[in-house]
């Protein structure tokens, strides 16, 4: 029997979760136990530098203290009432991030990929409601080597095996046209515009190995299409809240240092905005969708939600989450620590012929190993990185993914870069 005294140490840890937790995930060999800003502590007290931020979930540092506050003086109060009734957080926060974002209505739910699906309900019944499409015939266009989830419906149009395979009957209603290709777009719109609805795009493809498309990809993909009557979809889940050095990826490289100015050079404004992760400073789970008017209406009392939905809870830590990222000008922090980053990691490719290169935007960035996708290069520098006091982990085989904390110093970015150098260097 396991009591509170009872000391386990990082291996029982690991013990436990292999024999009781499905294994899903196939961690590395580490085990937290308490997190501070941009530190991450495991079970026998090692600090390390925590370089993946819960895949972007932690921009604003581990526990930050106003979110903490936040969370545990709204817990006191009231944590959830369903939306079978009203409560005195929701309409603020409703009202607050709508003005933050510059949209008419958010649709507030809890996991990204919540999120996702609702977007696509929203689309799919703006599809036929305002559109005019024939019932049942919305398509949606995706990109290849997409991440938007895991439910059976997202994975449906994932082009990644692991994520996809052995998971069917699949969702229809949908078409991946490669990623960072106009063309196709325009091709596929120009052919069946008649019976697409939307088309969901993330700004910069995290998952698939932090692939940053060419500047005009998104302004050109959401003008083609509002040509084509089409809503132009922007996950920005993981690519979001000042995380690629603007609140939003599709601000472009606006230097704005609060909220969304939308300075209209740059910001290209989609039809419907998926927000999740960091929204809340990784403190609790929320997502949310925003839209106008003429979009959002389509849903009606009784056609979407969810237990969780807008809880009380989740509105007080996510308007202080984003309350931190305009006063701690999370957002110009980002945009000059990844310069300094890329800068550092570029110097290192120049010498080193393990690694190809270094890709990102602020400070969702990554290396490419000189090696195969099923090597276990990048897994075993992660291992000696962890080795080293940085924790970083592979997304696809030979791309190491490095997502600090926003909140990170120079210096503390500087200490970093020496610890990737050198633990490139013993490889
Ligand atoms: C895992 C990474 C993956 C996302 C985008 C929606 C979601 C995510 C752009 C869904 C979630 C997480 C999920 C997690 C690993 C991580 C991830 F890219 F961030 F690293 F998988 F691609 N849209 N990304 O990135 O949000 O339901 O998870 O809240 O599933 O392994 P969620």
């Amino acid at each position: 029997m396991i009591s509170q005294d009872t000391k386990l140490s990082s291996q029982d840890l690991m013990e436990l979760e292999d024999k009781y937790g499905a294994h899903n995930y196939h961690p590395l060999p580490v085990v937290l136990a308490r997190g501070e800003g941009v530190f991450v502590y495991d079970v026998e007290g090692k600090k390390y530098y925590d370089f993946l931020s819960s895949y972007s979930a932690v921009n604003q540092g581990h526990c930050h203290p106003r979110i903490i506050n936040a969370l545990t003086e709204q817990a006191k109060k009231l944590t959830l009432t369903s939306r079978a009734f009203y409560n005195d957080q929701l309409g603020v926060y409703e009202k607050y991030l709508t003005e933050f974002f510059g949209f008419e209505k958010v649709l507030p739910m809890n996991t990204g990929a919540e999120g996702v699906e609702t977007a696509i309900k929203i689309c799919r019944k703006w599809g036929y409601e305002k559109k005019g499409i024939p019932n049942g015939e919305a398509k949606i266009i995706v990109c290849g080597q997409n991440f938007h989830g895991r439910t059976v419906t997202i994975i449906s149009f994932s082009s990644d095996p692991d994520a996809k395979g052995n998971f069917g009957p699949y969702t229809p209603g949908f078409q991946a046209i490669p990623y960072n290709d106009l063309d196709a777009l325009e091709e596929i719109l120009k052919k069946e515009a008649a019976t697409i609805a939307g088309f969901m795009v993330e700004p910069i493809q995290g998952e698939a190995g932090v692939f940053v498309p060419d500047e005009d990809f998104i302004p050109k993909a959401a003008a083609l299409c509002k040509e084509h009557n089409v809503l132009f979809i922007a996950d920005e889940i993981q690519t979001g809240i000042a995380r690629t050095g603007a609140m939003l990826r599709v601000c472009g490289d606006c230097n704005c240092q609060s909220k969304c100015e939308r300075q209209e050079a740059t910001y290209t404004r989609p039809d419907i905005l998926i927000l999740g992760k960091a929204i809340s400073g990784g403190v609790y789970p929320v997502a949310a969708v925003l839209a106008d008017d003429h979009i959002m209406e389509v849903i009606h009392p009784g056609q979407h939600g969810s237990t969780f939905g807008g809880n009380p809870l989740a509105c007080a830590v996510a308007k202080e989450a984003l309350e931190v990222i305009v006063d701690e000008k999370l957002m110009a922090n980002a945009r000059h620590l990844g310069n300094v980053f890329r800068e550092r990691m570029q110097a290192m490719v120049d010498k080193s012929d393990l690694v190809n290169l270094v890709r990102g935007k602020g400070l969702l960035n990554a290396i490419v190993i000189n090696d195969t996708e099923t090597s276990k290069t990048a897994w075993n520098i992660c291992v000696a990185l962890k080795e080293n006091g940085l924790l970083a982990k592979p997304t696809h085989g030979n791309i190491i993914r490095f997502a600090p904390p926003l909140v990170m110093t120079e210096e503390q970015l500087h200490e970093c870069c020496d610890i990737i150098e050198k633990t490139i260097s013993t490889f």
